[in-house]
């Protein structure tokens, strides 16, 4: 076998380290770190896919994320493209439209599946939303907390 000279075996082994650290940077884009650090009891919704650019957090409801009270105002509306469900007694359930109704488009978010990384993945229950195909990504506004025992959710986001 030939040897390999010295100088392509130091060549070959900094090329390996310099594809380490672009990996580990890859893989910091996900929502676990953020489930992590989200307080007990909380929803959190993100303005990107994977967790990214925070929206907004509660441990309450909010029947319309584009007025000017509650937890998610203004902008917040339409904008969600990740979310995450920390509670502690109840499963999420997140709406295409406004209203204590809470009625029309919906999709939830159990505390075991914990976030749905991009919403891309997810549509509302009755395949309503923007831009078609009923995608729940930026067509969120407004959500509440929901028991896993009383049948509200159709459609469950992955
Ligand atoms: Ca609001």
């Amino acid at each position: 076998m030939r040897k390999i000279p010295a100088v392509l075996a130091t060549l070959a082994l900094a090329g390996l380290g310099a594809i380490v650290p672009a990996t580990t940077a890859q893989a910091a884009a996900n929502c676990s770190d953020n489930y992590t650090a989200a307080k007990s009891g909380y929803m959190y919704a993100y303005k990107h896919a994977y967790c990214e650019s925070h929206l907004g957090n509660s441990a309450s409801w909010d029947s319309d994320w584009g007025n000017s009270s509650g937890p998610f105002q203004g902008g917040d509306t339409n904008e969600a493209s990740s979310i995450l469900n920390k509670g502690n007694d109840y499963e999420l359930q997140f709406f295409n439209g406004t209203g204590q109704d809470w009625a029309g488009g919906h999709i939830c978010l159990s505390r075991d599946e914990a976030y749905a990384s991009n919403l891309n993945n997810d549509e509302f229950h009755n395949n309503t939303g923007p831009e078609d195909e009923g995608k729940a990504n930026d067509a969120i506004s407004s959500h509440r907390w929901v028991s896993p025992n009383d049948n509200n959710c159709a459609r469950w986001a992955t």
